[in-house]
């Protein structure tokens, strides 16, 4: 069973929800989405195009889409496409990779400023992930040196973990659950 299978499950009859997961190369992201990952989900789409891949995959009500920020912005206009659908975002972070934490935060203020994003109440989980590694920084220093304080729009939620075990990744989900239903529920109250 897949951490997701629970979410999956009560959004059942409701509409699918996009789920980004973005993060650096190497933050862990595939690690991560293969534990979350359903058991009955499948591999939709995987584009591999020289140095970017987009990793795709779907349940009956969960779609997720991951991919790797790095590169330079070279491959920018190619994953910017999908913003537009994202619903959830997961932004994975290599704790134990000081030396890119600064790249880190490049990407993530270019995707909070980014049209499709910046104007939208769509939460964001972050995963500071390799907590396992000696020299890991601790989630509230990654959350100092990303600046997570002055997002103030959006609501967001860290959380420690360590995808090779699975520590720490059911608290981020149950955390992302609670903001969907809560946006299903605003949406439906506006409805009314
Ligand atoms: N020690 C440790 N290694 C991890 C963790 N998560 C991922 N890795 C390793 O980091 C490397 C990159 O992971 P991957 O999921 O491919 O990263 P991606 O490029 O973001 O998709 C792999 O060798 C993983 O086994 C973690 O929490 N702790
Ligand atoms: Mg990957």
């Amino acid at each position: 069973m897949g951490l997701f299978d629970k979410l999956a499950g009560w959004l059942g009859l409701k509409k699918e929800v996009n789920v980004l997961c973005l993060g650096l190369d190497n933050s862990g992201k595939t690690t991560i989405i293969n534990r979350l990952k359903p058991s009955n989900a499948q591999v939709q789409d995987i584009v591999p195009t020289i140095g970017f891949s987009i990793e795709k995959f779907k349940t009956s009500s969960l779609s997720f889409t991951v991919f790797d920020m790095s590169g330079q912005g070279r491959y920018r206009n190619l994953w910017e496409h999908y913003y537009k659908e994202g619903q959830a975002i997961i932004f994975v972070i290599d704790s134990a990779d000081k030396l890119r934490m600064v790249v880190a935060k490049e990407e993530l203020d270019t995707l909070l400023n980014h049209p499709d994003i910046k104007h939208r109440r769509i939460p964001i989980l972050f995963f500071a992930n390799k907590m396992d590694m000696r020299d890991a920084l601790t989630s509230v220093k990654v959350s100092q040196l990303l600046c997570l304080e002055n997002i103030k729009d959006k609501p967001w939620h860290i959380c420690a973990t360590n995808a090779l075990t699975g520590d720490g990744l059911q608290e981020g989900v149950d955390w992302l659950q609670d903001q969907i239903m809560q946006s299903n529920q605003n949406n439906a109250n506006m409805r009314a």
